[in-house]
C-alpha cells in the first residue's frame, strides 16, 4: 500500500480511516472521496458518486492509486427502508470499485458485516465458514459482495481482502442508518441527558468493536502476507458481545445515576434478532494476527472521556 484511494471517506469508518492512513502512508498518498464536499484539507479530496464507474476509474488512474479501499455503502436499517437504492448503491459501487481494481492492478479492501449472517446461522460463536442466508437487503448485498470479491480474486487475480465488521463504536463520526447505532447514541445521551431510551430490546446480544481496533484491523489485514491468507473475504472480527443492559452497567461505573428505558423499534429489532449473538474471530487471529485492544469497560472509559471533551463538558 503506497497510494490509497478511499471511497465513502466522510462516512463513520472513512472519516477516521483517512486520518489513520494519512498518518502511516503520508497525507498526499491518501485520496479521500465522497459524494459530498468536506472542509478537511489535510490531503487530496475529490467528489465521487461510486455508481459513476468512469469517474471512479479516472480518479484512481490519475492519482496513481495502487490500493482501493471501498467504504461507501448504505447500512442495514436504511437498506431495509430503501432496498432498491441499497442494491444499486451497495452492489453498483462495489462492482465499479472491483472493476477499477482489476483494470488498474490495485489491491482491494471492502468491509462485509455480521449482517451477512441470518436466522439459520449458528447464533453463538458463529464460525468463519457457515450457513449465510440473511433475510435483509443489506445482508443479501454483503453475501453477494463477499462472493464477488472472492470471484475477482480467483478469476482475475485481484488481491481482494475484507472483514465482517460487527457494530462499530466511535466518538468522531456518528453512524447513520445502522442497527447497532444504539451503542454509539447511548454514550452521547448518557453525557447530555443522563438517560437513554433504547430501540433495541433488553437481552439482544450483538458483536461490537471500538473504532481504533477496527481501523488497525484494516491496516493489518491489508499489510498481511498474502501467502498466509486462506479466507481473504471476509474475516469474522469482533472485540465484544453485549446486550443493552451490559453497556448501561458499564456506563453506570462512571455515571451512577444513568437511566435506561426501552421503546423497541420493531424494524431494527427484527434485523438484530436475525444476526448472531457472538461470532468466532479465530481465523482472523490465526491467519493475520487480528487482535482487539478494547473491551467494553475500556471502550466506555475512553468514549466518555473523549465525548465530554467533544461536547465541551469539561
Ligand atoms: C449496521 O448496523 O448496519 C452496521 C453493521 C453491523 O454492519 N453497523
Amino acid at each position: 500500500m503506497e497510494r490509497i484511494m478511499i471511497t465513502g471517506a466522510l462516512g463513520q469508518i472513512g472519516s477516521e480511516l483517512v486520518g489513520k492512513m494519512r498518518s502511516i502512508y503520508g497525507n498526499d498518498n491518501v485520496l479521500a472521496t465522497d459524494i459530498r464536499q468536506t472542509a478537511d484539507q489535510s490531503g487530496p479530496f475529490e467528489i465521487l458518486d461510486v455508481t459513476d464507474a468512469q469517474r471512479m476509474h479516472d480518479l484512481a488512474k490519475d492519482f496513481g492509486a495502487d490500493t482501493m479501499v471501498h467504504m461507501a455503502a448504505l447500512l442495514s436499517a436504511t437498506a431495509e427502508e430503501k432496498p432498491l437504492l441499497a442494491w444499486n448503491l451497495n452492489m453498483g459501487g462495489l462492482v465499479n470499485a472491483l472493476e477499477a481494481s482489476r483494470e488498474l492492478g490495485m489491491q482491494f479492501f471492502t468491509p462485509s458485516s455480521i449482517g451477512a449472517f441470518g436466522p439459520s446461522t449458528p447464533k453463538n460463536n458463529t464460525p468463519q465458514d457457515t450457513l449465510q442466508r440473511p433475510t435483509t437487503m443489506y445482508g443479501v448485498n454483503k453475501v453477494a459482495g463477499e462472493l464477488l470479491c472472492d470471484y475477482y480474486h480467483t478469476k482475475f487475480g485481484v488481491d481482494t481482502r475484507g472483514v465482517r465488521f460487527p457494530g462499530l463504536i466511535s466518538n468522531v463520526a456518528q453512524p447513520g442508518g445502522g442497527t447497532t447505532d444504539y451503542a454509539v447514541d447511548i454514550y452521547y445521551k448518557a453525557i447530555e441527558q443522563g438517560s437513554y431510551t433504547s430501540y433495541i430490546a433488553e437481552g439482544t446480544y450483538m458483536d461490537m468493536m471500538y473504532m481504533p481496533d477496527a481501523l488497525q484491523a484494516i491496516v493489518d489485514l491489508m499489510e498481511a502476507d498474502p501467502a498466509k491468507l486462506i479466507h481473504r473475504n471476509a474475516f469474522n472480527v469482533t472485540a465484544m458481545s453485549f446486550e443493552p443492559e451490559q453497556i448501561a452497567a458499564s456506563i453506570r461505573k462512571h455515571i451512577p445515576d444513568f437511566k435506561m428505558s426501552y421503546a423497541v423499534d420493531p424494524a431494527r429489532q427484527e434485523i438484530a434478532d436475525s444476526w448472531p449473538d457472538s461470532i468466532d474471530a479465530s481465523a482472523a487471529k490465526s491467519e493475520w494476527g487480528f487482535k482487539a485492544s478494547y473491551d467494553l469497560d475500556a471502550m466506555t472509559f475512553d468514549m466518555l472521556e473523549k465525548l465530554k471533551k467533544k461536547l465541551q463538558l469539561v
